[in-house]
């Protein structure tokens, strides 16, 4: 429960800005003209994505005709059951990462900023809280502030990092990382990665040649390919999601700055576009503002206005 409060009061601005709109129109009593257009309108503003928009309002119509419904307010449980039912359609939805095999790694990638480093820090302080062996990697040897920042992170829950000097080859660093972890019969191994978009021929390669060595080293059962998304970028991260998707496959989802976007339907167009499932939520820049993926809460706290 204390999770779903956080979850309702980090939704306030998709709340305030989006999902107010959308309940405003299920609260009325009675069908007016513009309702269905104001609907899809409303979808298509909060990033849900055009064909979702579209398919939903149809399935509404149908769904108001045939169960001879008279107003929007009865129709709104069907609506949040769609946005729940369409999440939980993409298998492991919600779902944390399976540590079945061991090492687990858990392969960081995203453009500069979506929040690859501090969701590492976050993953692995709630690792450590569950009593697990965690190391991470500093395999974004671009800037040689970006190890220091996954440092800071590894002190704050003790964990151990391991580096090598800014410019190493990151795939090397990765390869060194997997090792330690295998030696000290880690169960997760977090992988930090550069992400740089003005360079992208060489983030490509580089992501390519560090999910190689992984995917060799610790075979498909002990990887997870991690594609962390700002959410505030809305339909630009449904792009960045199919670019990375081309380059290595992505597996899981961790949608970041959940507390800070205005839209909040970004995450039902990434999981039908890509299908792969969202693990967490970023609700905060704190090591604790790491949350799990729950649709039915999600749904819940989105139409939850007057709270
Ligand atoms: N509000 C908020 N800020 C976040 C979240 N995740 C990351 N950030 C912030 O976003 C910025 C970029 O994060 P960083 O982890 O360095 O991104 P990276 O370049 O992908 O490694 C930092 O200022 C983080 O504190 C989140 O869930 N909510
Ligand atoms: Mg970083």
């Amino acid at each position: 429960m204390a999770i779903f409060a956080k979850l309702r009061e980090s939704l306030k601005g998709v709340r305030e800005k989006w999902s107010a709109g959308i309940s405003r129109l299920f609260s009325s009593s009675k069908f007016d003209a513009d309702f269905w257009d104001n609907l899809e309108e409303q979808l298509i503003a909060g990033d849900t994505g055009l064909d979702f928009a579209e398919e939903t309002v149809e399935f509404l119509r149908k769904e108001a005709k045939s169960r001879n419904i008279k107003s929007p307010a009865e129709l709104k449980d069907i609506f949040t059951a769609r946005i729940t039912n369409e999440l939980n359609a993409v298998p492991g939805m919600g779902e944390p990462f399976s540590l079945s095999h061991t090492p687990l790694v858990l392969l960081m990638a995203g453009v500069n900023g979506s929040g690859k480093t501090t969701s590492a820090g976050k993953l692995a302080s709630m690792y450590v809280a569950q009593g697990k062996r965690v190391i991470m990697a500093a395999s974004d040897t671009f800037r040689a502030a970006a190890v220091e920042q996954l440092k800071i992170w590894g002190e704050r829950s003790n964990v151990r990092v391991i580096a090598q000097g800014q410019g190493a080859d990151p795939a090397a660093v990765a390869f060194d990382a997997w090792k330690a972890a295998e030696t000290a019969k880690s169960d997760v191994l977090i992988v930090d990665t550069a992400g740089r978009l003005h360079d992208k021929h060489n983030l490509m390669e580089e992501l390519r040649k560090i999910h190689r060595v992984l995917l060799r080293e610790a075979g498909n059962d002990r990887l997870e390919t991690v594609l962390v998304l700002d959410a505030v970028l809305g339909q630009n991260s449904v792009a960045q999601a199919e670019t990375f998707n081309s380059i290595i496959p992505v597996t899981s989802i961790i949608l970041t700055k959940y507390d800070n976007t205005a839209k909040g339907g970004v995450v039902i167009s990434i999981a039908r576009k890509l299908n792969v499932p969202v693990r967490y939520i970023g609700l905060g820049e704190g090591a604790d503002d790491l949350n799990t993926f729950n649709p039915q809460d999600f749904a819940s706290a989105l139409m939850e206005v007057n709270s």
